[in-house]
């Protein structure tokens, strides 16, 4: 039979099996379309970005391990390999761009003084590509960052300088957003926090509600941009405390009407991110999500598909909550090919919601208010060995996208004509 002929039978069982328990595939896939990822640029070279030709990623207690050949180096091959990562998936998607990936053309150009012109190829790239876009500051890989305090910072004109860099990056989001019509997503994440115990944990505190309050004093309608704070537990380097912590952010996203971005890297190992998003629900609008895979701690490993991450999708899916949550991804691995990355990472978090979606929700919700919790707890187990994948495998088949391990032989390819020549 053939492998086209072998995708659609298989699909037909699974539809008429997952019919009867009240699921339809079909609906299904067209509800995929929902599901908007936001890809985030900085597995392409590592964190390092465009200012400088050997830019590498320092400071901030996030760090990649591994140098497997073939990293982009300029903007042209980056934007080939995540033209190439395009043609291998599936599905919605969105590119998710740090401030030190402008279009800066060999010049020097400072965090204070990046414009709307250096990010302008991006925006028409994106526009090209079909795709919408988000921004974030990059507030490390910076002199300025290395006492380990930027919009905390106590040293006045340090701080200007990341107020600065801020209102600058909402500046450009707001652009982008508007040329491609459709939100732009600004978040924030600082590095600031201290080695070994501080005294003033309060200072600093202080002194960041201070600076994200002026450089998000400018409104941008929010068909433009929105704006996300994101917070961290720990850093290496900043272990004994982190200023913008959860309960900080959590606070000034409801206070300001900002987004809470969570990353599920950031918390102590044994809470769930997808535990918090009907939480953080009750009180702000939106959530944004940085989606990675922490093995031990905050490492920011290739996603896969694991209960974690099932949680975060089937959360969101469950309480329909896919129009007030932006779902981004953000990991780095630097030991293993970096287009496969992206592909393995990307498809782990899409298969998550479709297999949230082809839960008979609203029937185990009566399981679960009759009180019925064996039959709920067995209704999980079930679940997991339905045949998921004849419908995924079919879904990738639709969007003409290489079906299961297909994409392997393709990344492989990419990797034997294009990376290995750099
Ligand atoms: C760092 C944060 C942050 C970064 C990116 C590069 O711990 O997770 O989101 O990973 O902005
Ligand atoms: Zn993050």
């Amino acid at each position: 039979m053939k492998k086209k002929e072998l995708i659609e039978k298989a699909y037909d069982i699974a539809k008429a099996q997952y019919a009867a328990l009240g699921v339809d595939t079909e609906e299904v896939i067209k509800n995929m379309s929902k599901v908007a990822i936001s890809l985030h640029c900085w597995q392409t070279d590592d964190v390092g970005g465009f200012e400088t030709p050997d830019a590498e990623l320092s400071g901030g207690g996030i760090q990649t391990t591994g140098n497997y050949p073939g990293k982009a180096g300029t903007i042209e091959e980056m934007r080939a390999d995540l033209e190439k990562v395009l043609s291998l998936l599936p599905g919605n998607l969105r590119l998710n761009l740090h401030a030190i990936y402008g279009d800066f053309g060999g010049e020097l150009v400072d965090r204070n003084q990046i414009e709307v012109k250096h990010f302008q190829s991006w925006i028409d790239w994106c526009k090209k590509n079909g795709l919408g876009m988000d921004f974030n500051a990059s507030n490390f890989s910076h002199p300025k960052a290395d006492s380990g305090f930027t919009l905390s910072s106590k040293d006045e004109e340090t701080r200007q300088f990341w107020v600065e860099h801020l209102k600058r990056c909402r500046e450009i989001s707001a652009e982008a957003g508007k040329q491609l019509g459709t939100p732009c997503v600004h978040n924030t994440w600082i590095p600031d926090g201290s080695k070994d115990t501080p005294i003033d944990r309060n200072g600093h505190r202080e002194l960041l509600k201070k600076s994200l309050d002026e450089a998000m004093a400018t409104d941008y309608p929010k068909e433009h941009m929105m704006d996300a704070v994101e917070s961290k537990l720990f850093g290496i380097g900043a272990e004994s405390m982190t200023v913008g912590s959860h309960d900080f952010y959590l606070g000034y996203a409801i206070s300001r009407d900002k987004m809470i971005c969570l990353d599920n890297g950031h918390f102590h190992p044994t809470e769930q991110v997808g535990d918090k998003i009907s939480a953080c629900l009750q009180f702000v609008d939106q959530v944004l999500l940085h989606v990675t895979r922490p093995v031990r701690w905050d490492s920011d490993h290739v996603v896969t598909l694991n209960e974690d991450v099932q949680l975060i999708a089937s959360e969101i899916v469950r309480n329909d909550y896919l129009d007030r949550v932006k779902v981004g991804l953000d990991f780095f691995d630097a030991s293993i090919n970096r287009i496969g990355a992206y592909v393995v990472g990307t498809r782990a978090a899409q298969k998550a919601f479709m297999i949230a979606m082809l839960e008979p929700t609203s029937s185990m919700i009566k399981m679960e208010e009759a009180g019925q919790n064996f039959e709920r707890l067995a209704m999980l187990e079930e679940l997991k060995t339905k045949p998921f994948g004849a419908v995924w495998d079919y879904y990738c088949l639709q969007n003409n996208v290489p079906v299961g391990e297909d994409y392997i032989a393709e990344v492989q390819a990419y990797e034997k004509e294009v990376l290995s020549k750099r």
